[in-house]
C-alpha cells in the first residue's frame, strides 16, 4: 500500500512488542461453574479466547481490533472486538462441546499502515497430552488453559507509527505504571518490550519463567553431552575390539 503523506519507514529498525493469546476452558459443574440458564443441553464447557498484553500491559496503541473466527456451528461465528480500553483484553466468551481451530486476526492501528495478520489457535477443552501432574493441576483449578506467548515484530515501521510505538504511555488514560519488587517497572500501560521480573498467578510469562526454561535447556544440554560422550566411548571400545578381532583373523 502506498503510504499517505510520503511517510518513510525507519530503516534498519525493528520494534517488537510481547503479547499473549489463547484460550481458557472450564467444564461446567454445579459448584464452581454452573451452566447459565438457556445454555444448550449438549454444551459441556464455557471458554474464553483472548489477545492481551503480558501481565495486563497495554497493547491497544498498536493493536486496534481483533477478529475471532469461531466454528461455523456457532451463531455469529465472526466476532470483531474493537472497543477495548488501554490495558484491556480483546476477548470472546462462549460455551460449547467441541474443540476446533480459532482464526485470530489482528488489525493494527491505522498509523501503522500495516495489513492485518492472522494467527491460528486450537481451542482446547480437555487436558490431554500433558503429564499426570499437569492434568491434576488443571483438574484442581477447574481450567484448561492453552495460552501462547508471542512477540509482534514491526520491521522498519513508518515514522509516525515508530513515534507511537516508542513514546511513553499517556498518563491518566489507563496508562498506569506499577513499580515491582526490585525496582523494575511493570509493563502495565508501559510502551516497552519488557516482560515482568517475576510470575504471579495468571501471568506466567516473565523473566522468572524464561530463566527456569534456560536452566532446563542447560541441564538438557549437559545431559545430552554426557550421553553423547558415553556413546563415543562405547563406540571407541567397540572399534578397538573390532581391530583386535581383525588382527587375530589376519594372524590365523
Ligand atoms: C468436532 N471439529 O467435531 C469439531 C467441531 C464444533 C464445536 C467442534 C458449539 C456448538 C453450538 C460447539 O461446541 N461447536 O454453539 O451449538 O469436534
Amino acid at each position: 500500500m502506498a503510504p499517505p503523506n510520503n511517510q518513510k519507514r525507519v530503516k534498519g529498525t525493528q520494534v517488537y512488542r510481547p503479547f499473549v493469546y489463547g484460550t481458557i476452558a472450564k467444564p461446567f459443574n454445579d459448584e464452581t461453574n454452573p451452566k447459565p440458564p438457556g445454555t444448550p443441553a449438549d454444551h459441556t464447557h464455557s471458554w474464553t479466547v483472548f489477545v492481551k498484553g503480558v501481565d495486563d500491559g497495554d497493547i491497544t496503541y498498536w493493536c486496534k481490533k481483533v477478529q475471532f473466527k469461531l466454528h461455523e456451528s456457532i451463531q455469529n461465528h465472526l466476532r470483531m472486538v474493537d472497543d477495548v480500553p488501554p490495558g484491556g483484553t480483546f476477548e470472546v466468551h462462549e460455551t460449547g462441546w467441541g474443540e476446533f481451530e480459532i482464526t485470530i486476526k489482528l488489525y493494527y492501528v491505522p498509523e501503522s499502515l500495516e495489513k492485518p495478520q492472522t494467527l491460528y489457535h486450537h481451542l482446547r477443552l480437555h487436558p490431554y497430552g500433558e503429564t499426570e501432574e499437569e492434568k491434576e493441576k488443571m483438574k484442581q483449578r477447574g481450567e484448561v488453559p492453552a495460552v501462547v506467548y508471542e512477540e509482534q515484530l514491526f520491521n522498519e515501521p513508518y515514522e509516525n507509527f515508530y513515534e507511537i510505538l516508542t513514546s511513553p504511555a499517556p498518563v491518566g488514560k489507563g496508562g498506569k505504571t506499577k513499580v515491582l519488587k526490585g525496582g523494575m517497572v511493570s509493563s502495565v500501560g508501559e510502551r516497552t518490550a519488557l516482560i515482568p521480573l517475576t510470575n504471579r498467578p495468571g501471568s506466567e510469562f516473565s523473566l522468572e519463567t524464561e530463566n527456569m526454561l534456560l536452566e532446563e535447556i542447560r541441564r538438557a544440554i549437559a545431559e545430552t553431552k554426557k550421553l553423547s560422550d558415553n556413546l563415543a566411548k562405547e563406540n571407541q571400545e567397540a572399534e578397538t575390539y573390532l581391530a583386535k578381532l581383525r588382527a587375530e583373523i589376519a594372524a590365523a
